[in-house]
């Protein structure tokens, strides 16, 4: 499969022409070292993204190579198989895009991607990631805790949970014209889930802006969590007081669960989740309780009976 596209299509849809190709000239004379700090973020959208590697999230894993990061996707607003969303997204148009936080806060916001992007310092965490599938990545992300984000809209005493809803557009996203899913795409977590340190607001990987097929503009990574809890193309973060219905829950209650942990010990109904398959290896791995994360989010789930709460 191909590399990330040439950023043509985007790049020249949000900036001037000779801005583009300026940027480009440029680029090639630095190798593209330190421009993020000279333009404005939006002339970065399918480019680099300029972020300080946080130390303590690395791993003792390699990293999935780039190309199979952006060729093997779950991303059903763009087909179902793993291999369309790098074939169909390419057009997909990530500016303008604004993210509205609203519920149960005092201060409801509407954020400008661009905005986003300059709230918090841009940090490169290394996760792993488990889909519920049994298959796994580790994937460098650039973003900063969604906490920064939720601190800015002052939560109310009611916001008891953090619903994320993903971009909907039929025209745009081929796959929302068959009724897979419920769409728009909706998740949640609970308020301290979603205010974890590990949870992040991700908006780049291997130091690029998001690729179209893994969430572009603006995704979270729930990193202890299966992979379909980490929403991808969001635009509208609602904090509310009951436990919100994610579309998976919908599409098969007993299957997955609103916490959907990665949990070694608790079966899918349909396949063991005691292994998984690291993308580009052979040999299957154990899966590790809360995918690796128990020392940081077990007390999250103290005295909760796991069984019941998958
Ligand atoms: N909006 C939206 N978000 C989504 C999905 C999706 O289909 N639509 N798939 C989920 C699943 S099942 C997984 S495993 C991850 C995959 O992320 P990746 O393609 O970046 O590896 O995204 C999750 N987020
Ligand atoms: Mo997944």
């Amino acid at each position: 499969m191909k590399t990330i596209k040439p950023p043509v299509i985007t790049s020249s849809e949000i900036t001037p022409r000779e801005l583009f190709y300026a940027r480009r000239k440029f680029m090639q004379m630095t190798g593209g070292a330190s421009l993020a700090a000279l333009l404005p973020a939006s002339v970065w959208a399918g480019d680099k993204l300029a972020s300080s590697k946080n130390p303590h999230y690395t791993l003792p894993e390699e990293l999935t190579p780039l190309k199979d990061v952006t060729s093997y996707n779950n991303f059903y607003e763009f087909g179902t198989s793993k291999e369309s969303p790098a074939k169909t997204a390419g057009n997909f148009k990530t500016r303008p895009w604004t993210v509205t936080v609203e519920g149960e806060v005092k201060k409801p916001k509407v954020f400008d991607i661009d905005e986003l992007l300059k709230l918090a310092p841009l940090e490169e965490r290394i996760y792993r990631l488990r889909c519920v599938e049994a298959w796994s990545m580790v994937v460098p992300w650039l973003g900063f805790p969604l906490a920064e984000l939720i601190k800015q809209v002052e939560p109310t005493g009611n916001a008891k949970y953090v619903e994320f809803v993903s971009f909907h557009d039929p025209e745009q996203m081929p796959g929302q014209k068959s009724p897979v899913l419920e769409w728009p795409y909706r998740e949640g977590l609970r308020i301290d889930e979603a205010m974890h340190p590990l949870t992040l607001l991700t908006m780049g990987l291997y130091g690029e802006v998001l690729p179209n097929q893994n969430d572009a503009p603006i995704r979270v990574v729930v990193p202890w969590k299966y992979g379909f809890k980490s929403a991808k193309s969001i635009v509208k973060i609602r904090l509310v007081e009951k436990q919100p219905v994610s579309s998976w829950m919908l599409a098969g209650p007993k299957e997955y669960g609103f916490y959907s942990n990665v949990n070694p010990n608790v079966d899918h109904p349909r396949w063991s989740q005691a292994k998984e398959r690291r993308i580009g290896e052979f040999l299957k791995r154990n899966t590790l309780m809360f995918n690796g994360y128990a020392e940081e989010v077990a007390q999250l789930y103290a005295g909760m009976d796991l069984n019941q709460n998958f």
